[in-house]
């Protein structure tokens, strides 16, 4: 019984830990890039678990030149994208970034890979790195 209870403090303590990391990414991946572009859109759900807003300003790539963070708006009738400059998560909320909404643009690879490592920043503190793969099908 004593090791019955041990086996479950670890367990739930394995779990609590990581639902208690101060933001966490979920349900991450990458589009592959359409043929003949460079780029690609990264979708994921961040959930802050803090009593603090958690504010991004920055998405890194090492396998990308460039991150941008993206918002899709619909304006005269017409599907834009617009760069934002800051993502904010409030505190113990969740944020999805997805298809038709909130996004991360990749563009220009720098070399040839099957997985995305993306860090994001408030400034120059790193707030989290994930790693990411590409989704199996073009959609
Ligand atoms: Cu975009």
């Amino acid at each position: 019984m004593r090791l019955y209870l041990a086996l479950a403090v670890v367990l739930v303590g394995a779990c609590s830990t990581e639902r208690e990391a101060p933001l966490v990414a979920t349900e991450v991946f990458v589009t592959r890039p359409m043929p003949g572009m460079k780029m690609s859109a990264a979708y994921l759900t961040l959930t802050n678990n803090t009593d603090d807003a958690i504010r991004i300003t920055r998405v890194a790539s090492p396998q990308y030149e460039s991150v941008q963070m993206h918002e899709s708006i619909v304006e005269d009738g017409v599907a834009r994208m617009r760069a934002i400059p800051a993502l904010e998560i409030p505190a113990r909320q969740t944020v999805a970034l997805q298809r038709g909404g909130k996004h991360l643009m990749l563009m220009r690879p720098t070399a040839p890979a099957e997985a995305v490592s993306l860090q994001f920043l408030d400034g120059d503190t790193l707030l989290l790195s994930v790693d990411a793969a590409f989704e199996s099908a073009p959609r």
